[in-house]
């Protein structure tokens, strides 16, 4: 038992279109690792709780305006804000599951048509995730799926030129989830995934930083 409370835990990012699944599947993946003992926490970005995040939420509502490269940078800018807690939290040994993370700021930012690398950057030192899964599905299936809200991004048009860019993002260490499966067995498969990432977490692999 001493052993566990010094292991960390694991930070686990789901990546995807919008209606993906991510959202479900990081509660539904939160549910299972707490009903296996281990301590987890949801987290979203954007968090559109901090005094940032309620500026991208402005924006994304359409509510405000703004030059690309500002908003880039705020959504950046809400993910510094967290990473000290962030650490804090993983080295306590709570594995965090990710709703977005860096991915979705590179791959949404330069499908704008941003310089990849110029958006890469400010990433650059935030915590690295022991895990990417990548809820994949087609733009036109997504798109079939209840339909899209009314903010910014929700357009079949951009998604379709987000999933190219999340493609040039992708490396060998993302699993790729299908996201068509029924929605059971895309939950299984994130279950199976996800606790062999933990296990190593715990087993002392080390945290490491963007981009490695
Ligand atoms: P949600 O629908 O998941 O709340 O996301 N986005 C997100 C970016 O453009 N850059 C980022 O860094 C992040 C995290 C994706 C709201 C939208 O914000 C986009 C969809
Ligand atoms: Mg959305």
């Amino acid at each position: 038992e001493g052993n566990k409370k010094e292991s960390r835990g694991a930070l686990i990012v789901l990546e995807g279109l919008d209606r993906s699944g991510k959202s479900s599947q990081c509660s539904r993946l939160v549910s299972y690792l707490e009903g296996e003992g281990l301590s987890a926490e949801l987290w979203r970005f954007p968090d559109r709780t901090t005094n940032v995040g309620q500026m991208i939420s402005a924006y994304l509502t359409n509510a405000s305006q703004l030059d690309d490269h500002t908003i880039h940078l705020l959504f950046s800018a809400n993910r510094w804000e967290k990473r000290s807690l962030m650490e804090t939290k993983l080295k306590s040994g709570t594995t965090l599951i990710v709703d977005r993370y860096s991915y979705s700021g590179v791959a949404f930012s330069s499908a704008k048509g941003l310089d990849i690398d110029w958006c890469k950057s400010p990433e650059n030192g935030l915590l690295a995730p022991d895990l990417v899964a990548y809820l994949d599905i087609s733009p036109d299936k997504a798109a079939e799926r209840g339909g899209y809200g009314d903010e910014r991004y929700e357009k079949l048009e951009f998604q379709q030129k987000v999933a190219e860019h999340y493609k040039v993002l992708h490396d060998t260490s993302w699993k790729i989830v299908d996201a068509c499966q029924p929605i059971e067995d895309v939950e299984k498969q994130l279950q199976e995934i996800a606790l062999a990432c933990v296990k190593q977490c715990q087993q002392g692999k080390p945290l490491s930083s963007l981009w490695p």
